[in-house]
């Protein structure tokens, strides 16, 4: 489609990447998964400057899983199942505080995405329900407080509700967010779609993560 083409963010390429990164089987294909978060650094980068520290980190998680695909057992790290598999085999999954010298693991790594990703989840749902007058940057405060301020440090907390104020307003918001043409008066049906195949590969991730007491990585 002509709406996939271009650099800025298109919630249809973020829909489609949650989406495919869960298979009819239950698998979570990395790279996928890793593909809709990259669309997001697109969304945090067209929310301004003060977003800079949250898609900064974003980077580095991504960064971090894609070292590992690319790494001597890049196999392994096709599907989260099967990286969990490898890692858990391997004594490197990092139940305990591991040395600074050793180098992050990837579930410890994806479990940060994760709990990101209910953020998202919760955030997109309001913006796709809310009355026309809500405050996005309100929403986007109360989802955060909701899925991931418990498990930040002071420091982040505070930074992250300098960046919500400097949040656009709904406008604005849903300007960039039917952004590719022909979608405005569908901004609400693809946001729900979207928050749909999110809450799928977030739901599906969260039952393999329970199975394996994963959940508190530190
Ligand atoms: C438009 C809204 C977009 C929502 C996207 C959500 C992105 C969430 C990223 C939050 C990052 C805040 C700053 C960094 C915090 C890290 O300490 C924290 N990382 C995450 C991704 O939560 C925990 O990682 P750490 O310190 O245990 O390596």
């Amino acid at each position: 489609e002509p709406q996939d083409l271009g650099e800025g963010f298109r919630i249809v390429r973020l829909q489609r990447a949650f989406a495919a990164s869960l298979t009819p089987s239950g698998q979570i294909l990395i790279r996928e998964y890793l593909s809709g978060w990259k669309e997001l650094i697109k969304l945090m980068d067209s929310l301004g400057a003060a977003f800079g520290l949250i898609s900064g980190e974003t980077r580095t998680k991504i960064a971090i899983l894609q070292e590992n695909q690319r790494g001597p057992h890049g196999a392994h790290y096709r599907t989260l199942q099967s990286m969990v598999r490898f890692e858990l085999a391997r004594g490197l999954v990092g139940f305990q505080s591991l040395p600074a010298s050793r180098p992050p693991s990837g579930c410890r790594t994806f479990l940060r995405l994760h709990r990101a990703l209910k953020w998202l989840e919760l955030f997109l749902r309001k913006l796709g329900t809310s009355p026309v007058d809500a405050d996005p940057s309100r929403m986007c405060a109360d989802a955060y407080q909701e899925a991931l301020a418990p498990y930040h440090s002071w420091w982040v907390r505070q930074a992250a509700a300098l960046a919500f104020l400097a949040m656009p307003s709904r406008r604005e918001l849903y300007r960039i967010l039917s952004a590719g043409g022909g979608e405005e008066g569908r901004g609400p049906r693809r946001l729900l779609d979207t928050v749909r195949s999110i809450a799928h590969v977030y739901n599906a991730t969260q039952e393999l993560y329970a199975a394996h007491g994963m959940l508190a990585l530190p």
